[in-house]
């Protein structure tokens, strides 16, 4: 027997327009564009503030009001029928990588907003608020952490323990999240965390799994975990003509030297660690001087929680051990276990999916989102949708409008169902 939500849910994803949301999904991704389909705005910089003002304006012309909270994540509010009710959380990131794709992120935002659209074209009442959120600095490259807007508003990060921190270009994280509070005087300030029904997050798959099956949809079971590591080797410089090989303290030298001993404790003929040096910096980087510093990012995931303790604590005394001649400083700079989201948003997905007659697969995630940390404090769920090859944080990232609307479509009839006329929210 078909409930009110079931109606309601059918009538908003018909509502989904699959050309407004890929015109939107298309604009957005020119803002902070660089050719090829790739786009940068880095966390908080002038390109992701333009996109928030994007943000912020399309909302106010629709009525919704705005809001950011201290770590300026932008909220876009639809009201309830009930307003004390607490609200359906939705959204995901419009911070990128610094050669990102259109999609990774902005998808979950813009396709949240298109949901929102379609339900008053439906003319859809729910009874608890909807707000769709644009977390702060998810990808975690101007300034460490990654999900850090998610991670402080969950509580898993003190904003006062990072504000004086400063991002790769040297700008405070205080002062750059005062230009963002700045740029949407429309939004109201609200310093409190309200409390949440429930959190649902569509993203692109960034990986090859939906599209190999010719599958739509992914409903998300869990997150592997992710550690990231900051390893320094001090050495000195040295003029690379008169400075025999005996007397160098070459950072370089003895930053292979531990790379090359983190990949062999890493290695796993089962390819499922995943062990990346995805920064690598020298200083003062010129040919005919030999390194004085080398800089090192490392990224360390797994979906098990003992492999990803085991294979991470062992980091610093490998590195400091590979190096020969140099100081070696290794930082912890992030850390978040393996995670399974809540199985009363996955059924309310998928659901979803059987409602609409949309083929769906049960999966999990490589990539970390903020609904790992959401999933902490509220019940948390995602819907992927394909991307091109699998192919992600790259100019090359790609969707159809046909994927992007079927995402759309689910979330929608998704978000009906956790803020149901019918009060039948958890
Ligand atoms: O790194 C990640 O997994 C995410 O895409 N930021
Ligand atoms: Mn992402
Ligand atoms: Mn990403």
């Amino acid at each position: 027997m078909a409930t009110y939500s079931d109606l309601d849910g059918i009538a908003a994803a018909a509502a989904i327009d699959e050309a407004r949301l890929w015109s939107h999904l298309v604009g957005f991704g020119e803002i902070g564009g660089i050719g090829g389909g790739g786009v940068c705005r880095l966390a908080l910089g002038e390109e992701e503030l333009a996109a928030r003002r994007h943000i912020a304006s399309w909302a106010q012309s629709r009525g919704y009001r705005v809001f950011v909270d201290p770590v300026a994540n932008l909220f876009v509010r639809r009201e309830g029928t009930d307003p004390g009710a607490a609200p359906v959380i939705t959204g995901s990131h419009i911070d990128t990588q610094p050669q990102g794709g259109r999609f990774d992120g902005a998808y979950g935002v813009i396709a949240a907003l298109e949901a929102l659209a379609a339900l008053d074209g439906a003319s859809v009442k729910t009874r608890r608020p909807i707000e769709v959120v644009a977390w702060t600095n998810e990808e975690g490259v101007r300034f460490t952490p990654g999900a850090m807007g998610s991670m402080v508003f969950s509580g898993a990060l003190a904003l006062s323990d990072i504000a004086g921190r400063r991002g790769s270009d040297g700008v405070t994280l205080s002062a750059a999240l005062a230009s963002a509070l700045a740029a949407t005087p429309q939004a109201t300030f609200r310093p409190t965390v309200p409390p949440i029904a429930a959190y649902v997050e569509a993203h692109i798959e960034q990986g090859p799994e939906l599209e190999a099956r010719g599958i739509p949809i992914g409903i998300v079971e869990g997150i592997q975990g992710v550690r990231w590591f900051d390893i320094e080797v001090s050495g000195s410089g040295a003029h690379a003509g008169t400075t025999p090989l005996s007397r160098r303290r070459d950072a370089f030298q003895d930053a292979l030297r531990i790379v090359s001993a983190l990949n062999d404790w890493t290695s796993d003929r089962g390819d499922v660690l995943r062990f990346t040096v995805g920064r690598f910096d020298l200083t003062p980087n010129s040919r005919n001087t030999v390194p004085a510093r080398a800089s090192l990012g490392i990224d360390l995931r797994h979906p098990d929680a003992n492999v990803l303790r085991e294979k991470g604590d062992r980091i610093a005394a490998i590195a400091a051990a590979a190096a020969r001649y140099c100081a070696v400083s290794v930082r912890e700079v992030f850390t978040k276990a393996p995670a399974s989201f809540d199985a009363a948003v996955i059924g309310t997905i998928e659901a979803a999916t059987r409602l609409l007659r949309i083929p769906a697969l049960r999966m999990s995630s490589g990539a970390f989102h903020d609904a790992l940390f959401l999933n902490d404090v509220c019940p948390a769920g995602m819907i992927f949708i394909p991307c091109e090859a699998g192919i992600s944080h790259d100019p090359a990232e790609s969707i159809t409008s046909v994927q992007a609307a079927a995402g759309a479509r689910v979330l929608a009839a998704t978000l009906v169902a956790l803020a149901g006329a019918d009060g039948d929210v958890r």
